[in-house]
């Protein structure tokens, strides 16, 4: 029997078939190449059950090979990494001008992410009803002049808008399996719920002590949208994990930069210094963003520190 992972609690996985929604658990250990995982099934993972002798619960005895997958580093063992969902579609990044604020950096972070996998990708600035300063519309026009041009759709919504939000997203989501990411508190759940109201994920005002907001999801939860289609609502995260990326390949995953790279003088250019880069060239002379080969440099070297 096959079947795909809808919720996990790390010990009891909640299986999606055909005909029916099952509890199944693992058996024995599963053997995962060479990624370092504290999760060895994730949401969104097709896996093989088979059915518990007498029981109603099932055991999940293979998974299919993943077409892709989100990770995060792990929070509890040094050099691992927590698989967020895998078999995705489409990713929309949630981000908030203020309270928080995304920083760029976190967005160049997700792309990276999704552009390994060629997952497309779509910004969404969320709680576009509340009122901005100066300083924080400025930082929405950035955000547009930098991701538009580079096919990176940004669209600016209230999550609490619920009949604009269904007309603009239902045609979007039908038939896909959507992961919604960004920082806790910008609303994933908010969004979800509009969408899914059956899915009654908590939401939570964001802590006065922190404007990152705290924790109401601790593990992704994937919904089914009426028509057809997955969202997946992810715990908040702090950082993404860009792992089995060499140094030579990061700028594959930076779409501005890909046309230019079979024209470096050298062929092993890591793009920082070397003579007759034309990275340098084209920032030099305006095509590339400086905040986005800021980014590039900052997770070149943050890899780097890792090895
Ligand atoms: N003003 C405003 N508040 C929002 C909007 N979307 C979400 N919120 C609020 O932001 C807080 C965090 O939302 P939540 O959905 O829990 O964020 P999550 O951590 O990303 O899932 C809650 O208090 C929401 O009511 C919006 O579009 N506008
Ligand atoms: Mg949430
Ligand atoms: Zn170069």
């Amino acid at each position: 029997m096959k079947g795909r992972v809808i919720k996990s609690t790390g010990s009891w996985y909640t299986v999606k078939t055909d005909s029916s929604t099952i509890q199944a658990r693992l058996r024995g250990k599963f053997k995962q190449d060479e990624l370092k995982l504290t999760n060895p099934i994730a949401v969104g993972d097709y896996v093989i059950l088979e059915k518990e002798g007498g029981q109603v619960t099932s055991v999940i005895t293979d998974i299919l090979p993943r077409e892709n997958y989100i990770i995060r580093k792990s929070t509890r063992k040094a050099h691992h990494s927590h698989i967020i969902a895998s078999n995705i579609d489409q990713a929309f990044l949630i981000v908030t001008l203020r309270n928080p604020r995304t920083s760029l950096g976190f967005i160049d972070r997700f792309l990276v992410s999704t552009e390994s996998f060629r997952i497309p990708a779509t910004i969404l600035v969320n709680k576009m009803d509340e009122k901005y300063k100066d300083k924080d519309l400025e930082y929405l026009q950035d955000i547009k002049e930098i991701y538009e041009p580079l096919g990176y759709p940004v669209i600016e919504i209230s999550a609490l808008k619920s009949d604009k939000l269904k007309g603009e997203f239902i045609p979007l989501l039908k038939g896909k399996t959507t992961l919604l990411s960004g920082h806790s508190g910008v609303g994933k759940s908010t969004f979800l719920n509009q969408l899914i109201p059956e899915a009654q994920q908590a939401t939570k005002e964001i802590s006065k002590f922190s404007a990152k907001g705290v924790h109401t999801t601790t593990f992704a939860e994937m919904f089914e949208l009426e028509d057809g289609g997955y969202l997946i609502d992810t715990p908040g995260i702090k950082e993404f994990g860009i792992l089995d990326i060499d140094d030579n390949e990061l700028s594959h995953y930076f779409v501005e930069m890909r046309q230019y790279l079979g024209q470096c003088k050298y062929n092993n250019c890591k793009h920082i210094n070397e003579p007759g880069c034309m990275v340098l060239q084209k920032l030099e002379e305006g095509y590339i963003h400086p905040y986005r080969y800021d980014s590039y440099v900052n997770i070149l070297f943050e890899e780097e520190s890792h090895k």
